[in-house]
């Protein structure tokens, strides 16, 4: 098969769908359809469960089958194709059982192509509760690997994907499973909350640094905290820094990471940028999950990669991550990172690298746990007319030239207005200096996109406070969107009953027009037109 079809990400072909030999990230038709024939692997296998909730294991195949799926993770065919490979196996198992020793008739796999032929509302809706698994999957990943499941989270991969594959569907029974997708997310939202503080504490207000010291370092990216950790353990005193980037940058807040002198700073800016920012870069880098670019050959050689994430010719470093509670060995191996640390040396002198607007630091840290802490603050200086109005400004950055809206919009946002901010978008104005509001900085970064719970516990807090609800609050949701996590946020603030929300910088392609119909009538969601246009209309 040469064609492929995948529609899942904010920059797909001509806004409308990826079909050819190669997408727009750069994953090829051979690696979509890989991708493909995994998800419907994991249908056959949500169900062959038939109603019971997966074992671990099973759970397990959920998680990482939907997670490598996602844009920007895997390209490695082989690895895909191993991940299909288990997957079919624990499909033959529960076959089996089910038949209880009896033969088994072979039932026919499952073919994602009966998703992207349905009838087009049908089709949206299976595709927004797919790609909302796949989010789903990415928060799941964390949590498991500090040890934290949930029942109900496991159970939910199943009943999700045995929706999509029903051929008898209807727009009527699937909203509802759009909708129950959207409420699952915020229980893994909290679930990785729960273990990302469990192990590392509450996340305090930090300003990092962006310039690099001399010597050798090693660059860490995604999202996982305890693949950092375990790197942050295996390199303690051998001279080697430690520098975050993209949506690692959060790591520096949590008072478990942020002891370890050698975490010094953070090291560019969002994943789109990776191409120039890592080009003669003298360290390695790790991936630890989305987004990977295709690397350029200049520096292919000093890119690794470990867990969900792959890339042909990088190498892997495999092994397991998960937590050890009894405090013995870890797996995961990353000696390979350390030794390219060594060989490049990396900058002979101080080298700053500052952000999209000059600046030499950001700071982050100020998650639910900060915000709520001084809450009486917040709400006194609401209550004065010192704060007029909170925007959430916050979501997946990518390469679109129409995502300096949110830069501007941030500029031009007046100064008794606050910057609530997540995510990987927040690069595009976190190094900006926009002042503060009773000693508060006006742009409060509250985390990774995998911290949009945060947000969601401020804003109801903030409702309670009030004695209002969440949409009668003086705050908007301002939100860009790049890939899935984004879609599973989404539902999330839709089953919250969250309206309002501006979303950029263009609608998914995989919402059909009377599905849009459905949420700009009942949910009043909007595009973004223009950062003076919204301004003005949203502060009147
Ligand atoms: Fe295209 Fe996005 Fe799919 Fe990549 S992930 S093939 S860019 S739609
Ligand atoms: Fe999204 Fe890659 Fe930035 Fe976590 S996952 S935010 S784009």
């Amino acid at each position: 098969m040469s064609e492929m079809f995948c529609y899942q990400c904010e920059q797909t072909a001509q806004g409308a769908a990826c079909t050819g030999a190669k997408g727009v990230c750069g994953k090829s038709s051979a690696t979509a359809n890989l991708q493909d024939r995994l998800t419907g692997t994991l249908v056959d296998l949500a169900l062959a469960l038939d109603g019971a909730v997966p074992s671990p294991e099973e759970a397990r195949l959920f998680v990482d089958g939907l997670f490598i799926a996602g844009t920007n993770v895997n390209f490695d065919e082989e690895a895909i194709s191993a991940q299909d490979a288990a997957t079919t196996a624990a499909v033959v198992k529960r076959r089996a059982a089910a038949a209880a020793g009896t033969a088994v008739a072979s039932e026919a796999a499952f073919d994602l192509q009966a998703l992207w032929s349905a009838q087009e509302d049908v089709r949206s809706l299976k595709t927004l509760i797919l790609l909302g698994l796949r989010g789903i999957a990415a928060y799941a990943h964390h949590a498991a690997a500090l040890g934290h499941r949930d029942a109900e989270v496991d159970a939910f991969f199943a009943t999700g994907l045995a929706a999509i594959a029903r051929p008898d569907a209807t727009v009527e029974g699937l909203l509802p499973v759009a909708m129950q997708t959207g409420q699952v997310n915020l229980r893994v939202m909290e679930l990785l909350d729960g273990a990302n503080t469990g192990a590392f504490g509450t996340p305090q207000p930090t300003t990092v640094t962006q310039t690099v010291e001399p010597g050798p370092f090693i660059v860490v990216s995604g999202h996982d905290l305890r693949d950092l950790e375990i790197l942050l353990k295996q390199t303690d005193g051998t001279g080697i820094s430690i520098y975050t980037h993209g949506e690692m940058l959060p790591a520096h807040a949590y008072p478990a990471l942020k002891s370890y002198g050698h975490l010094k700073g953070n090291f560019g800016t969002a994943w789109q940028n990776q191409q120039r920012e890592f080009e003669g870069l003298p360290a390695p880098v790790l991936f630890t999950t989305n987004c990977l670019m295709p690397p350029r050959e200049s520096y292919a050689d000093r890119v690794f990669t470990t867990s969900v994430v792959g890339y042909p010719g990088l190498v892997h470093v495999g092994g397991a991550s998960v937590a050890d509670t009894q405090g013995a060995v870890v797996d995961k191996d990353f000696s390979a990172v350390i030794a390219k640390a060594r060989e490049l040396g990396g900058f002979a002198e101080q080298t700053t690298i500052p952000g999209i607007n000059g600046g030499t630091s950001v700071a982050t840290g100020f998650a639910h746990g900060t915000v709520l802490g001084v809450a009486d603050t917040v709400i006194g200086a609401v209550k004065q007319g010192a704060i007029r109005h909170f925007f959430l400004v916050g979501g997946c950055d990518g390469a679109r030239p129409g995502r300096n809206y949110f830069t501007k919009f941030v500029e031009q946002s007046p100064s008794d207005t606050v910057i609530l901010t997540l995510a990987c978008g927040k690069f595009r104005f976190n190094d900006l200096n926009i002042g503060e509001i009773g000693g508060l900085p006006r742009i409060m970064d509250m985390g990774q996109c995998n911290d949009a719970y945060s947000a969601i516990k401020v804003a109801l807090a903030l409702a309670d406070a009030f004695e209002c609800g969440v949409n009668e609050l003086p705050l908007t949701l301002v939100l860009s969107w790049y890939e899935q996590k984004a879609v599973a946020i989404l539902l999330t603030l839709l089953s919250l009953g969250i309206k309002n929300i501006l979303l950029g910088p263009s609608l998914p392609a995989f919402v059909s027009p009377a599905i849009l119909d459905f949420l700009v009538e009942n949910f009043q969601i909007a595009p973004i037109s223009t950062p003076e246009e919204d301004l003005a209309r949203i502060l009147g």
